[in-house]
Order: C-alpha cells, then sequence, then structure tokens
C-alpha cells in the first residue's frame, strides 16, 4: 500500500498543543516538509520565540533554541556566524518580532545575515490572551483596546514586510497567507526559497505569514480563514516584495 500523507522526518511524533485551527502548526509542518526536501535536518538549527510558538523545541526533529522575547534575529545571528555550515531560521510572532524585537530584526535585515526568518502574523499577542500586536487591524478590538484599534492613539498596523524590503542588507522578502490550499502551497514555496538562498549564501530573507488565531479572533477555524482572506489580506498585500536575485516584485493584489 502506498502511504500518501505521513509525518516528515523532521516532526517529532508528538501530537500539536496549538488551539484548534491554530496557523502554528500548519507552518510547522511546511518548515519541516522543507526541511526534510532539502535534506538538511542534521544541521538545521530552529530558534524558538517567547509566544504561542514557545514548545518548537518539543515539536521540530532537529536542535531548536529558545531565546528572550523578540532576540531570535540576535541568537541566530551569533549561531550562524560561528557556524556558517547549519541552517538558521528563526520563527516569530508579531509581538515577538515587531514589538520588543523590532530592533533586532531590522538591524539583523540590515547588516544582511544570512539567515532564515519565518514570522507569523496573527494580528495579535495571543499566549498572553490577545492585547493589541503592532500589526492589529484599525478597529480589530483586542483587550488592550476593547473599542477597536485607533490609530490616533494606538497608531496603524506596522507592515513589516514593507519595512524590512527598504532595507539594502535583505535579499528576500515576501508576504504570503495560509489562508487555503494555494496560500499554503505558496507559503510552502516560499519557505523553502528562503531556505535555498541561506544555502547559497545569498543573505537575509524573511517571509511573514498570515495566520489565524481563532481562540483570540473568538472565531471558529472557518470563520477565522474568512476573516483572515477577507480583512487582514486587504491590509496586507500579500506577494513577493523584494527578490534581488530573481522574482521581482510580484503583488497578488494590485
Ligand atoms: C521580555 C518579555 N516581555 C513580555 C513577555 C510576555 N509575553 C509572552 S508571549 C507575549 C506575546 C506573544 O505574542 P506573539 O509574539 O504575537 O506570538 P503569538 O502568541 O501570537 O504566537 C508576551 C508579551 C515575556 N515573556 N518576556
Ligand atoms: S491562542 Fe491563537 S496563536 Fe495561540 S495557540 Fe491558540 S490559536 Fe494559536
Amino acid at each position: 500500500m502506498i502511504q500518501a500523507f505521513k509525518r516528515p522526518e523532521s516532526l517529532k511524533d508528538v501530537p500539536f498543543r496549538f488551539c484548534p485551527g491554530c496557523g502554528h502548526s500548519l507552518v510547522h509542518r511546511l518548515i519541516a516538509e522543507c526541511v526534510d526536501e532539502l535534506g538538511i535536518r542534521e544541521r538545521t538549527i530552529g530558534i524558538a520565540p517567547v509566544g504561542c510558538a514557545v514548545f518548537a523545541y518539543d515539536y521540530f526533529n532537529f536542535d531548536v533554541i529558545e531565546c528572550a522575547h523578540g532576540r531570535p534575529p540576535a541568537v541566530a545571528t551569533a549561531l550562524k556566524r560561528v557556524m556558517p555550515g547549519n541552517v538558521v531560521f528563526s520563527y516569530q510572532g508579531d509581538g515577538d518580532l515587531a514589538s520588543i524585537g523590532l530592533g533586532e530584526i531590522v538591524h539583523a535585515a540590515n547588516r544582511g545575515e544570512n539567515l532564515s526568518v519565518f514570522f507569523i502574523n496573527n494580528a495579535t499577542y495571543g499566549m498572553t490572551g490577545g492585547q493589541m500586536a503592532p500589526t492589529t487591524l484599525v478597529g480589530q478590538k483586542t483587550t488592550t483596546t476593547p473599542a477597536g484599534r485607533d490609530p490616533k492613539s494606538h497608531g496603524y498596523p506596522l507592515p513589516m514586510a514593507e519595512i524590512l524590503a527598504t532595507i539594502k542588507g535583505a535579499v528576500f522578502i515576501a508576504r504570503t497567507a495560509i489562508d487555503g490550499i494555494k496560500g499554503i502551497k505558496e507559503t510552502r514555496r516560499l519557505i523553502k526559497k528562503s531556505f535555498q538562498y541561506q544555502l547559497e549564501g545569498k543573505g537575509f530573507s524573511m517571509i511573514e505569514i498570515l495566520s489565524p488565531c481563532p481562540t483570540v479572533w473568538k472565531k471558529n477555524p472557518v470563520e477565522s480563514l474568512q476573516w483572515l482572506s477577507g480583512h487582514m489580506e486587504s491590509v496586507y498585500r500579500t506577494g513577493i516584495l523584494i527578490d534581488r536575485y530573481g522574482e521581482l516584485q510580484d503583488w497578488k493584489k494590485a
């Protein structure tokens, strides 16, 4: 009998503890599939964030190091510089990367570190119960913006992919959404390409992945996907923002 669907070797045989419909589990799987496909499991090192993905080391079947909130790009920089033969990626939420870790990510990109960054944008702080994140949409209700995000008091959603795409040291910056089969396949393609660029020594890449958080959004998994494509994607356009070695700007939505 042919087994059409199986657990990637790069994922341990343990159940995920994420909420039903959470995007983290899907992105973990896509990363694991790409690592398997590229045959780099023995030399891959992941950097786990603070946030709902904090237990990445329990799921990935390769080395994963946990570090302080927002610091994955700094830790990744050190690891990659002392072990250039390894493949190093950071996995970060929007609180981790766009708030407390804003300085780290900007400077890692500016230095052109040869790293892969996978940025999970779910427009909220999931782990701590749904506070406003830098990426929260205008009008979106959170525990700290009960009347909805008001730009006059809270600023505007921070477009991390656009910001990093302006930095000369970054070679590949893209945004994608796991909102359906097409988006999942594209996300997988971009994750793999980011790893390939690192393997070729091309430099810094970041894939921003729009991802559902049904629990904090107070929606079921299907409604969450609808909110993701209907609301988040109208604010955060998906596509390749910069690819200094290949595909040019390729916005899905104009
Ligand atoms: C230095 C520090 N500040 C604050 C916290 C509290 N904290 C834990 S998780 C988190 C936010 C996580 O949100 P995000 O990065 O968006 O990840 P998600 O849980 O949504 O995946 C915060 C503020 C912490 N653990 N350490
Ligand atoms: S709170 Fe949100 S991000 Fe955290 S595990 Fe649940 S659905 Fe996922």
